[in-house]
């Protein structure tokens, strides 16, 4: 018999959503919606990661794995807190070229807009040339860009250049797995003419953004 905490990270690992809503229900009653996705749901996300690197799960398992994370990430956020306030700024967002992980990102774009930032997020894979087209068109007060992949780290460097080269300064957000706190300023962006910083999950983005909106 699995405690309710296992049986959240089960039906991540196991890819299947049957009973998912109803133990939802019930951890809704003890935990934070976020507490729920950073702790049992991330937990279980954990295990597919390494069952994955041993090759235990095909790249199909885990989509259905995602999948669960995806459909219980929508489930909980209606019972988040929300901050009535003003708008505090505009962030894009977007998962680097080459990368198309998005559970991570689209959970800082929820914590993001649910506590007063305007959110344009450009999805999975995005070149740096769309990241400056968006810049223009929108001129967002920061940008983020999410990593998984060791490539994706290399990715953020190159796109930074590009952004320096196209005149932007605008702060620059950087998170995923891909990274750590050694990506600061110095290792992703050394010219980079603006802010570069790391975020190590969502409510460390919003941490960061409402320091810059100060
Ligand atoms: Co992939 N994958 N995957 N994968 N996948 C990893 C990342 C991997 C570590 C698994 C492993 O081997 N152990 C490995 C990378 C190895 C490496 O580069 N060294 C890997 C690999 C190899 C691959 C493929 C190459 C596999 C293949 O095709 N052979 C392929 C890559 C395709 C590509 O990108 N070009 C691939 C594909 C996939 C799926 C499509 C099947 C699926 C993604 C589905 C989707 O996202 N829509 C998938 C998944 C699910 C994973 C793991 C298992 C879980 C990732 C996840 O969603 N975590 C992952 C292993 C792992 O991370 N343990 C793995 C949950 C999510 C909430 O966490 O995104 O880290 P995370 O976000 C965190 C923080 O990092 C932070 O906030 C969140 C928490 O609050 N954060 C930010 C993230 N972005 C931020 C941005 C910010 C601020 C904070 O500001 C802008």
């Amino acid at each position: 018999n699995l405690t309710l905490e296992e049986r959240l990270a089960s039906y991540v690992v196991e890819g299947t959503k049957d009973g998912l809503i109803a133990d939802l229900d019930v951890a809704l009653q003890k935990y934070k919606p976020l507490d729920i996705i950073n702790g049992p749901l991330m937990k279980g996300m954990e295990e597919v990661g390494r069952l994955f690197n041993n090759n235990e799960l095909i790249v199909a398992e885990v989509l259905q794995s995602a999948e669960v994370m995806k459909a219980s990430v929508a489930y909980l956020e209606p019972f988040m807190e929300k901050s009535e306030s003003a708008v505090k700024g505009k962030i894009i967002l977007a998962t680097v070229k080459g990368d198309v992980h998005d559970i991570g990102k689209n959970l800082v774009e929820i914590i993001l807009s649910n506590n007063g930032y305007r959110i344009i997020n450009l999805g999975i894979k995005v070149p740096p040339e769309q990241l400056i087209d968006a810049y223009r068109k929108e001129r967002p007060d920061a940008i983020g860009l999410s990593g998984l992949l060791v490539k994706s780290a290399q990715q953020m460097i190159i796109t930074a250049q590009d952004l320096k080269t196209a005149g932007i300064d605008v702060p620059i957000m950087v998170g995923g797995a891909a990274l750590t706190r050694k990506f600061t300023k110095t290792r992703i962006a050394p010219e980079y003419d603006g802010l570069v910083l790391y975020a190590k999950d969502a409510m460390d983005g919003l941490d960061i953004a409402n320091k810059l909106s100060d």
